[in-house]
């Protein structure tokens, strides 16, 4: 098995609530390492190449203006299988139904908003963080 590299994003909703620290930590403890990390402020044209599988969604917009709403911290973690292990540290997209222990569930709920506000991204395949690390640390 070769060593993996995934994009985190700690979204607004993470950075305005001072989650960040707490939220790479559950990352480092669980083993993974952390190879590049920084504060930034998304632009739409990012989040447009980011998020373009989602293009036409009724999600899309309220995604995109949530993700321009404050700055983000974005990391690349390494290791091995780090993509699916990242993904299940996260927890499912819906932050009420998120498992109890992963990040989304201990840390998220839903705000009754038009997209959810949950707190972290990351990749979902090879492919997908190779793309998504060009966009944020390019
Ligand atoms: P990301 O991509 O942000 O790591 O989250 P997921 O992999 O868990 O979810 P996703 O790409 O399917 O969706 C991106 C982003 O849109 C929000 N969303 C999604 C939403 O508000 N309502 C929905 O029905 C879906 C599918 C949450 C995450």
């Amino acid at each position: 098995m070769s060593i993996e590299r995934t994009l985190v994003l700690v979204k607004p909703d993470g950075v305005a609530r001072n989650l960040s620290g707490a939220i790479l930590a559950r990352i480092e403890a669980k083993g993974y390492t952390l190879v590049e990390l920084k504060k930034t402020d998304a632009t739409r044209a990012m989040l447009e190449e980011h998020y373009a599988e989602h293009v036409g969604k009724p999600f899309y917009e309220p995604l995109v203006e949530f993700m321009l709403s404050g700055p983000v911290v974005a990391a690349i973690f390494e290791g091995q299988r780090v993509i699916e292990g990242f993904r299940a540290l996260a927890g499912t997209t819906d932050p009420t139904t998120a498992a109890p222990g992963t990040i989304r569930g201990d840390l998220g709920r839903d705000w009754g908003l038009k997209v959810q506000q949950n707190l972290v991204h990351g990749s979902d395949s090879v492919e997908s963080a190779e793309r998504e690390i060009a966009i944020w640390f390019a």
